[in-house]
């Protein structure tokens, strides 16, 4: 066992033993990123509210991440593990970074990836997978989080065009993407559209005074009889089942991503405990610092094991949406209990942004609840235990 230095908490489980060399060459690569380009200045971003996003998306585009999961058009084509340890990397940084990635790669890149015209792929995903152009994924309405089915958003065709109206809500690369995979109502049920955000008709003012996600853009989408092409249409995008399953794979990211801020917030606690004097002894030395420490321990190591399986289970094709439901409740669940419990111990220090804990732990609400709720996937997983669905 370790001598004083002791040892990471990931460390203790072997946890990196049972991951190939490729996805761990992928994985210290954006830690490297997130190292020397988030780190030093993630603090004065979620303080000031902002942070250079269209810059990062092209840095995140040459590291390769943006929609580093998908095959051909300029995109890496990596393994999904490969793609979790990345997420998990960028939300070590700041869950707005990974956010930023998910969104980008595995909402609006996947949705024109699995349900676009050729065109439509040529046209938009090579540029998407440089970070030259910057997507975003409007499904949400501000009456309709939990149970987008509800939505109001509507297309109607007027001739060849389609004209689209509508209210969206929490887009995460709102107001600085190039376009935006809208989801509306039309008379053949519910569609997706690409829509460029710079069309007339479209604006997407920025939410103000969040006390979460501080340093990425959220934004409305509102859309005011926006004239559209025919081509605008997602050709095999048809019904909520197809949204649905965008979100899937950003749940999927979520997965590992909460346990990259959960470990980050440990970290920090470990490093705080050890050098902290507290009653002539370090803080690290007490039995009641050390049960904490243990307890977290557990539950991200508990949680890696759970993000490593769900990711052999996308890879070899086999993953159902209530297993990914199942990762995405308990790893942001516990990685939320983490953050707060590290505050604990960094006592007054920990309300501050010399350490990371309380920014994330502010993220993770936010985490805990876009992509479904914890309440929506206990649900799908209470249906998929029953076969009984439970949600009205
Ligand atoms: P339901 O009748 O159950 O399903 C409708 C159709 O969808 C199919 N389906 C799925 N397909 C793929 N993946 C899934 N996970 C799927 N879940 C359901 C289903 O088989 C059905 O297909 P079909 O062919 O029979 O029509 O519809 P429901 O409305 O009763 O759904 C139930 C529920 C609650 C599970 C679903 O509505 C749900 O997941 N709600 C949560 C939505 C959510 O996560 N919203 C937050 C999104 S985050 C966001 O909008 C911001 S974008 C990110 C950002 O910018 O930050």
């Amino acid at each position: 066992m370790p001598g004083r230095q002791g040892m990471s908490p990931l460390e203790l489980l072997d946890v990196s033993g049972s991951i190939a060399e490729s996805d761990l060459a992928m994985q210290t690569a954006v830690a490297r990123f997130v190292e020397e380009r988030i780190r030093p200045h993630i603090g004065a971003w979620f303080e000031q509210g902002r942070m250079p996003t269209r810059e990062l998306a092209r840095e995140l585009g040459r590291l390769g991440v943006m929609g580093m999961h998908l095959d051909g058009y300029g995109c890496q084509g990596s393994t999904a593990t490969s793609y979790g340890l990345a997420c998990l990397e960028l939300e070590a940084g700041d869950s707005a970074i990974r956010s930023l990635v998910s969104v980008h790669g595995s909402l609006a890149m996947f949705a024109i990836h699995r349900f676009g015209s050729a065109e439509q792929k040529q046209e938009w995903l090579p540029s998407m997978a440089t970070g030259e152009v910057l997507g975003c994924f409007a499904l949400t309405e501000p009456d309709f989080g939990s149970d987008p089915g509800g939505m109001r958003a509507r297309a109607r065709r007027d001739g060849e065009d389609w004209l689209l109206s509508g209210a969206k809500m929490w887009i995460t690369n709102g107001s600085v993407s190039d376009v935006a995979i809208v989801w509306a109502r039309t008379e053949e049920g519910i569609r997706g559209f690409l829509v460029p955000l710079a069309t007339a008709g479209v604006s997407a003012p920025d939410v103000s005074g969040k006390l979460s996600l501080r340093a990425s853009i959220t934004s409305e989408l509102l859309l005011d009889d926006v004239r559209l092409p025919a081509t605008a249409v997602l050709p095999e995008a048809s019904g909520l089942g197809a949204a649905l399953a965008c979100l899937n794979e950003a749940r999927f990211g979520i997965v590992f991503g909460a346990l990259g801020a959960a470990r980050d917030c440990l970290h920090a606690t470990l490093s705080y405990a050890q050098h902290r004097t507290l009653f002539d002894k370090p803080l690290a030395a007490y039995q009641i610092t050390q049960t904490k420490l243990a307890d977290m321990a557990l539950e991200l190591g508990k949680g890696m094991l759970l993000a490593l399986h769900v990711g052999r289970l996308k890879d070899s094709g086999d993953l159902q949406p209530a297993q990914v439901s199942l990762g995405k409740l308990n790893n942001v669940r516990e990685a939320l209990r983490i953050a707060r419990e590290c505050r604990t111990i960094l006592a007054a220090n920990g309300v501050t942004l010399d350490y990371p804990v309380m920014r994330h732990a502010n993220n993770l609400e936010s985490v805990l609840t876009y992509e479904g709720t914890s309440e929506v996937h206990q649900l799908i997983i209470g249906q998929a235990l029953t076969g009984l669905p439970a949600y009205r």
